[in-house]
């Protein structure tokens, strides 16, 4: 196992890579060429730049979250061929500058979303939450200007403001998409792009939907058991795998979150891992909790002890943390929470592999 941080590049962040590498036990940092836009090439002079930075800093540059999908791939339209070829370009340019593991989502037109970013909790930090019947009456425009507003002037990942402008465009042509063709889709992108990574030796990631339920009645085919085992299947390679996102997935009140830990890293399917906990407020509902398994809903330890117990050796990173100590950061981004929960995942790590 190894341990890892996100960070962003190009002063896009509070927290600095000398900050990250005094945390204990961590390895490098997942990162993302943000000022690159999905379909574009991500070129080796880019990649180098980035990755002399962290270097510099004394940390790895082994896994990229994420390499964004160009939607017309999503989308299955004629032009994907061009995106697609472009992606294995990034690709092999990322091999060569020595990542192992990429993170990418299948989410149409949409990334993650929270309808608040800064609920406080009893405890006087915030975090962010989910309030399902208030998300389903908002307007599209109403949800990004609730992102933009609740950034604290960073940008969010997956919400990027170019992307805005043709988001309800797109949404429009997803209610004609049935499952078969976003499936076919899916199927399609993994068939061109995974024997490029069975090549080059690196690992694919998808990461689950989240929240695990639909707005806008888009597709979503990454967010239980079940539509991960279809997924996954779509490409039998090893390098096909998962980016078990412990939150994304326990946002599921259904969802057995050890239970889906053990089936895929037993079938060495489990590639990168983010570690948080979610606090049920309703079936639907649910703020972040702090890592602490007596914080949240799930078992934090049983999850590691189904990874460890599977022979899991990709990366972890802790997830989102709260915003606590009065810092002010990107929300999920900041450093003390997140330095927390890494020292949690160290502690649970340790005694998972003494216990043998
Ligand atoms: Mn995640």
């Amino acid at each position: 196992m190894k341990l890892v941080l996100r960070w962003f590049p190009y002063g896009d962040d509070s927290v600095k890579l000398d900050q990250i590498r005094q945390i204990p036990g961590v390895s490098g940092v997942a990162t993302h060429l943000t000022k690159i836009p999905a379909g574009d090439v991500w070129t080796m002079d880019e990649i180098n730049m980035v990755k002399n930075e962290i270097n510099a800093h004394g940390l790895e540059m082994e896994v990229i979250e994420s390499l964004n999908i160009h939607e017309d791939i999503k989308k299955g339209l004629p032009s994907r061929d061009m995106y697609i070829d472009n992606y294995i370009v990034s690709m092999k340019n990322l091999a060569e500058a020595g990542v192992k593991c990429i993170c990418y989502n299948f989410m149409p037109v949409m990334d993650w979303y929270r309808s608040n970013l800064m609920q406080p909790l009893p405890d006087g930090s915030t975090t962010m939450a989910y309030n399902h019947d208030e998300a389903v009456k908002l307007t599209l425009e109403a949800i990004t200007s609730s992102m933009i507003e609740g950034s604290n002037d960073f940008s969010l990942p997956g919400w990027e403001p170019e992307r805005f402008g043709k988001m309800a465009e797109d949404i429009k042509f997803y209610q004609n998409v049935s499952h078969e063709e976003f499936f076919a889709n899916i199927k399609y992108f993994l068939d061109a792009v995974i024997p490029v990574a069975e090549q080059l030796d690196i690992n694919f990631a998808v990461h689950p939907d989240d929240p695990p339920f639909p707005l806008f009645n888009l597709p979503k085919v990454v967010n239980n058991k079940e539509s991960i085992d279809t997924y996954l299947n779509l490409n039998a390679s090893k390098r096909n795998g998962l980016t078990l996102c412990t939150g994304s997935l326990g946002a599921g009140i259904t969802n057995d979150v050890v239970d889906i830990a053990n089936a895929f890293a037993s079938r060495g399917k489990v590639h990168f891992v983010h570690l948080r906990n979610v606090r049920h407020t309703s079936d639907t509902d649910f703020y972040e909790s702090s890592h602490l398994s007596s914080c949240g809903d799930l078992d934090m330890f049983a999850i590691v002890k189904a990874l460890h117990d599977n022979g899991f050796d990709g990366y972890i990173r802790p997830d989102h943390g709260r915003m606590i100590w009065g810092e002010v950061g990107r929300p999920g981004y900041g450093l003390y929470d997140r330095a927390l929960g890494a020292a949690y995942i160290n502690g649970l790590w340790e005694a998972v592999t003494k216990l043998g």
